[in-house]
């Protein structure tokens, strides 16, 4: 009998699992999160977001916005905590068949369960369209949402509350704040007592909540004007609230929509039969196999792009927005030696372009429309130009000088020229990205000087973060300053020799022929030099840095189908460098080897990416993820997750040479698959459906600027081109291996092998 007992309380418990979710790219869980940074779920509109508990009968929302920092511009300050929002029904009983989701595919936290016989269900969301976090309570029965609200602010304000909201306000150095929550309440008893709202007995419940202050990236002060904040946030909230939870529900899955499904990548694999923990844990116990992580972990790049890189022109910072203290790792930051960068890796390739310019338009207006910038080149010697340091706050003040590096100006610059090689924008390169570029030019035309060999080099430089602080020509800053006068070069040749001052034009030729090109081979290793003088000219083994190799990726001055020497001198650095490493390290690395062409290297380093990381703290060795597939540094750093996400689609595509390079770097176990919606330079839109390996696919290219296309496929010997209409056109591969064909403006084309 008790063995009965005991058999029946085992299938009880089995059959009160969750079913699996409908959506193929979802995480799911079946416990609410204990842990903020590991297991919490986050959703943002770009601005602002929320890390969703998914407690039963405490739930947690802690909230964040971009703009929420201590400091100002002569105080570093950092990036702060915004409060909890804490939704508590005691009443809740046992509980069955709970799970908790977070929806790739439409952007929407998820928890369901069962007590009582009465199916609960609570919907999160943080809408860009209606510029909040939306909440939704809703059960099978009537009358059985209850709920006690309290809000909590992160720097102890008191709440004020109404039977129908609640709110606080604050002030931190620089900036106000305001958080402004309300409330759509159907039936039921509500009442305020204490330091809640308590609602009893209601049919459904819908949270409005939005909090922010009166930041300002282009005002003079950082600021508008305090009077205007709360008027601004109690518009956004009832804006919100005078529509239906269905009408805002729709309005923000087809935002999200609009970006999310441009991209679609599937390679198969198991989906949805294991909560996300699990999923990962299964994954590494048997030989990386369910490719369907992979996948996910792609999506979930995107997704967090789309979360936290919209709207206000500032950049996500070193957690994207999602931060639950007021003194994160590093102040959470906008960090200039590898990882804002990387945050923005993503943008241009999986089709999210316009995300860019949260970054974009913060560098224009930090060198151009403020003076912190410049004023940092005058204290850096120079008279002209702009730049920053490692550090940066949101009021274009550095968190010191750390090493200098102030050639962080030129590899922001390089964002800028990308942007445009893949849109063809020409009034943003002529208003917006020239006039930038130009300026870090004569910043560093100035700074350059002239070595015993005859060759500009950069002076005092540094190779974050190891090796000699002062020492010039490092390869890092020699690569970063070819690139920038390179692309400054081809930018004036498309606005026009006539429009650019003739002066600056052959100081810049002339600097640029003779600069030092930061590309020398150590003989004694085979290794790219890290460094020109120093003795210890190739750096530390497994150092997580790969500045000297910033010419193969982002940059474009190495590679394998250029000088080969050189390229083989690269690879050999990025292989001694070794595989596992923090989080970021390792999202360079896939793209480091996806140009390098070997994919299934990069895919080795993602195989190792996508490890549960133990450590909770700074860890330089403990690099991989959590159980909500946030990126661990350790510990939580986003640009990891944007490293891994550009560095798939890189092995996929590469367009960097001006060459659509098909499956360049395609992993074996990537036996078939299908990615559509890639976007390659030239303003390109690529799809690619293969199979064999590659050995068969059908890749279509839709032409948007009607731009001479050159193709170079690897596994292919024979293949047809045809046109919209199904007609073959007279091309095929040619001697070299390349494809070329001439397009018209939107006109669609297919090549099958
Ligand atoms: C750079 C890195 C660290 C860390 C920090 C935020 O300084 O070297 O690993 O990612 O940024």
């Amino acid at each position: 009998m008790r063995n009965l007992i005991l058999l029946l309380t085992l299938f009880l418990e089995i059959t009160a699992n969750a079913s699996t979710p409908e959506s193929k790219f979802c995480l799911w869980y079946r416990k609410p999160a204990i842990q903020w940074m590991t297991q919490a779920l986050p959703v943002g509109n770009g601005q602002f977001g929320g890390m969703v508990f998914g407690g039963i009968r405490k739930e947690e929302v802690q909230f964040n916005d971009k703009t929420l920092w201590t400091g100002d511009t002569s105080h570093y300050g950092s990036y702060q905590n915004f409060g909890s929002l804490y939704i508590e029904d005691n009443r809740l009983d046992s509980v069955t068949g709970y799970r908790r989701e977070l929806n790739l595919e439409n952007a929407m936290a998820k928890v369901t369960f069962i007590s009582d016989g009465v199916s609960y269900t609570r919907e999160y969301f943080a809408s860009f369209p209606d510029s909040a976090l939306i909440i939704h309570y809703t059960a099978s029965a009537r009358g059985k949402i209850n709920a006690d609200l309290t809000l909590i602010s992160a720097h102890n304000q008191s709440v004020t509350y109404t039977k129908t909201g609640a709110s606080f306000e604050g002030k931190l150095d620089l900036l106000s704040y305001y958080a402004k929550m309300s409330l759509k309440i159907e039936g039921g008893n509500t009442y305020v007592s204490g330091e809640s709202i308590h609602i009893e007995g209601a049919n459904a419940l819908t949270i409005v909540l939005r909090g922010t202050t009166n930041y300002s990236p282009e005002s003079p002060t950082y600021t508008y004007p305090e009077s205007q904040l709360k008027p601004r946030v109690d518009k956004i909230v009832t804006n919100a609230l005078n529509r239906s939870y269905s009408a805002l529900k729709k309005r923000h899955i087809a935002d999200y929509q609009s970006l999310f499904n441009r991209v679609s990548f599937d390679i198969g694999g198991t989906a949805n039969t294991l909560p996300t923990d699990e999923l990962i844990n299964d994954y590494n116990a048997n030989g990386y196999k369910n490719l369907f992580l992979e996948a996910l972990y792609f999506h979930y790049g995107r997704y967090l792009m789309i979360s936290c890189a919209r709207g206000i022109d500032l950049p996500s910072n070193l957690q994207g927005i999602w931060n639950n203290v007021n003194n994160p790792p590093w102040n959470s930051d906008i960090h200039s030696n590898i990882n804002v960068q990387m945050n923005y890796w993503p943008a241009e390739n999986t089709n999210l372009s316009e995300l860019h310019s949260t970054f974009l338009n913060y560098i224009y207006n930090e060198a151009i429309v403020h003076n912190q910038w410049k004023q940092n080149a005058i204290n850096s010697g120079q008279s002209k130009g702009w730049t920053l340091f490692t550090e940066n706050n949101i009021f274009g003040y550095h968190g010191g000088f750390m090493h200098n590096y102030v050639i962080a100006n030129a590899w922001y610059c390089m964002h800028l020229w990308q942007h445009y090689r893949y849109t063809l924008d020409k009034k943003y390169l002529r208003n917006t990205a020239f006039p930038v570029m130009k300026s870090c030019c004569e910043f560093w035309m100035e700074r350059l000087v002239k070595a015993a060999d005859g060759t500009y080099e950069c002076p005092d430089e540094y190779s974050p973060e190891q090796g000699p602080a002062k020492e010039n020509a490092t390869a890092h800053a020699q690569q970063l300053v070819w690139d920038l006068f390179n692309n400054t070069l081809q930018s004036i040749e498309i606005i026009g020799v006539d429009k650019v001052d003739a002066g600056f034009l052959a100081g810049l030729q002339d600097k640029f022929a003779h600069l030092d090109k930061g590309l020398a081979v150590e003989a004694s290793t085979g290794q790219l030099r890290e460094w020109k003088y120093s003795p210890n000219s190739v750096g530390s083994p497994h150092h997580r840095h790969l500045s000297h190799l910033v010419g193969l990726y982002p940059g474009n001055q190495i590679s394998p189908l250029g000088d080969t020497t050189i390229f083989q001198a690269a690879k050999k650095s990025l292989f001694d460098r070794g595989d596992p490493s923090t989080g970021w390290s390792m999202g360079w690395k896939i793209n480091l080897w996806a140009r390098a062409l070997d994919g299934d290297h990069a895919r080795n380093i993602l195989n190792l990416a996508l490890h549960l990381s133990k450590s909770l703290g700074v860890d330089q060795n403990d690099g991989g993820i959590y159980q909500n597939l946030f990126d661990s540094h350790s510990p939580f750093q986003i640009d990891g997750n944007f490293g891994a996400c550009a560095g798939i689609a890189e092995m996929l595509l590469q367009s960097y040479t001006g060459t659509l390079q098909i499956l360049p770097a395609l992993p074996s176990a990537w036996t078939s698959g299908n990615v559509q919606g890639l976007r390659a330079i030239g303003d390109f839109e690529v799809g690619i459906r293969w199979s064999e390996q590659g050995k068969k696919a059908t890749v279509t290219i839709q032409s948007f600027a009607g731009k001479a296309c050159t193709v170079s496929i690897k596994n292919a010997k024979n293949c047809v081109v045809k046109d919209e209409k199904n007609r073959i056109l007279p091309v095929g591969l040619s001697n070299d291996g390349l494809i070329r064909f001439s397009t018209e403006v939107g006109k669609r084309y297919t090549i099958d092998w």
